[in-house]
């Protein structure tokens, strides 16, 4: 039985209320304000009382069309791993219900931002209004959070999991919080893929890009060129074995991270590190670049596409056609980077046609900052790495931007002079340094309304499975959560390391192999 408006919910549970004779429940004093949360909301209220999660708990939300009923079954999911409890979702319990969590379809004015929502918790209701399923989920995130780790098994006959009561509001800082995978340089699976997902749901991200082609390797099955993946995907750094993506499991990505509310933006990289693209396809090859053969190394800069055969185009026309139509998204990542095999003139004639192809296939392009140099669409968006003044000139186009500064970002970089992976010509990136600086003002002169978001990039040229991508990727990650989600007045290095050190059961409940910077006192939670 599916209730649709918040009338309905109270009356549910007055008469739940009023069927059972209900004890009050003793609860200690609680403060929502001190709960641990990342990103953190920007307005967090204590009542002192408490919400008790237990057995005796349903779910119920509105407007099934708008996806929020899904958003309730993840909910009770997550909160059947997290303590055993089966809470049921939209279903009648007949008298053994005494408490409600109600996922609600609000369209306050307070919730403008798709991703907004409030969360009022209550002795005997947890209220979650979102305007969107989208900010349901990033509501349920936080809901995840508040459950304690440990039930309290002395307030009732039964184990209860005790939340502190109060009031949170919150939205997004920016539209867009990514991180970036390189399946090419070596390939993760779609189960690896859909772990890394996971983490970032649970921290709030909507975006995952991932580079699907690069010199040693093709990812993504093209049913029109079958010898990118057959010839191209066969290799990988260091000789391994490599693999790809059928459309099919493409297909399972995108749908996976849907479900969490995250969109998947595929790169193919071109002009340059296109050596595993030439290599199944000669004549793709430009004459001035470097002879395709397997590539294992870490070089970058000596492939290129022939810039000036209409064969070339057409070859892209099929790519990006085959790719957009499995892709809901509404982005292409062009790549773009380090075409140092590329003559100047034939770069900015590339990236010019291939705008056209991307958005005749009904995408927006993105491209690394180096884009820029070409005349683009103010609809076009620059993926600004490492140049400073590529970003300004995309701005001045009217041109978004999103904030990948290498030597804040790059997940890639070693953390310290003992770190196991990783490369360092950005320079290590220690956990606080990876927090403490702000997107907004990392460019000098660019406006604020330029920026899109912020993305952190993982390349994979020093890691092979998921454990050693976690070892990179944790716990900075989690720091880049909260500086595309939190207002820059919460920001406080201090402030975060404890919250981050409280993610301590979160990460091993997991198995994520986190890296245990001494910056941080894990011991502390
Ligand atoms: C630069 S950043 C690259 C990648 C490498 C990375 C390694 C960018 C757009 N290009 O090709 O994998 O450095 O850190």
């Amino acid at each position: 039985m599916i209730y649709r408006s918040i009338l309905l919910f109270v009356a549910v549970l007055c008469t739940a209320a009023c069927q059972t004779e209900k004890k009050e429940i003793n609860f200690p004093k609680t403060d929502l304000t001190g709960v641990p949360l990342i990103p953190k909301p920007i307005k967090t209220i204590s009542t002192g009382s408490a919400f008790g999660l237990d057995a005796k708990t349903a779910i119920f939300t509105s407007n099934k069309d708008a996806g929020f009923e899904k958003v309730g079954e993840f909910l009770s999911e997550q909160i059947k791993s997290k303590t055993g409890l089966h809470v049921a979702v939209n279903s009648s319990t007949e008298g053994t219900l005494e408490r409600l969590i109600y996922i609600n379809q609000s369209d306050s004015v307070d919730l403008e931002n798709p991703e907004a929502y409030q969360i009022y918790i209550k002795k005997d209701s947890i209220l979650l209004n979102a305007k969107t399923a989208a900010g349901a989920f990033r509501g349920v995130q936080t809901l995840r959070q508040l459950i304690p780790e440990k039930s309290n098994d002395t307030l009732t006959d039964q184990p209860m999991w005790v939340i502190p009561s109060g009031k949170i509001i919150d939205a997004p800082k920016f539209e867009y919080r990514g991180s970036m995978l390189d399946v090419a340089r070596h390939f993760f699976t779609v189960e690896e893929v859909k772990k890394y997902i996971d983490g970032l749901a649970y921290y709030k991200f909507n975006t995952l890009h991932l580079h699907l082609s690069d010199d040693q390797g093709w990812r993504i099955e093209i049913k029109s060129w079958p010898k990118l993946t057959e010839i191209g995907g066969a290799s990988e750094v260091g000789g391994g074995e490599g693999g790809f993506y059928t459309q099919e499991q493409y297909k399972d990505i995108v749908a996976y991270a849907a479900d969490r509310h995250i969109t998947i933006i595929p790169e193919i990289d071109m002009p340059g590190h296109t050596n595993a693209a030439s290599l199944s396809y000669p004549f793709l090859h430009s004459a001035n670049a470097e002879t395709p053969r397997v590539r294992t190394d870490m070089k970058v800069g000596y492939s290129s596409f022939d810039a000036k055969k209409d064969t070339v185009y057409s070859f892209l026309d099929d790519v990006v056609g085959e790719i957009a139509a499995i892709t809901p998204g509404p982005y292409f990542h062009i790549g773009g980077d380090e075409s140092h095999a590329t003559k100047k003139s034939d770069y900015i004639l590339f990236i010019e046609k291939v705008e056209k192809i991307v958005r005749k296939h009904n995408k927006r392009m993105v491209g690394w900052n180096e884009i820029a140099q070409a005349n683009l669409s103010s609809g076009s968006v620059i993926h600004f790495w490492n140049k400073p003044e590529y970003a300004l000139k995309a701005a001045e186009n009217g041109s978004k931007v999103i904030m990948s500064p290498a030597k804040k970002t790059y997940l890639d970089m070693k953390y310290d002079s003992i770190s196991e992976y990783g490369l360092d010509w950005a320079g290590h990136i220690p956990v606080d340094i990876a927090y403490k600086w702000d997107p907004e003002t990392y460019v000098d002169g660019l406006p604020k309304q330029s920026i899109l978001g912020i993305e952190a990039p993982l390349w994979s040229e020093t890691i092979s499975n998921g454990t050693e991508l976690e070892y990179l990727a944790f716990p900075r990650l989690i720091g880049y959560a909260e500086l595309g989600w939190s207002p820059s007045e919460h920001l406080d290095w201090n402030d975060y390391k404890e919250r981050l050190a409280a993610q301590v059961p979160y990460l091993e409940a997991m198995q994520i192999n986190y890296y245990p910077t001494k910056l941080v006192d894990w011991n502390k939670e």
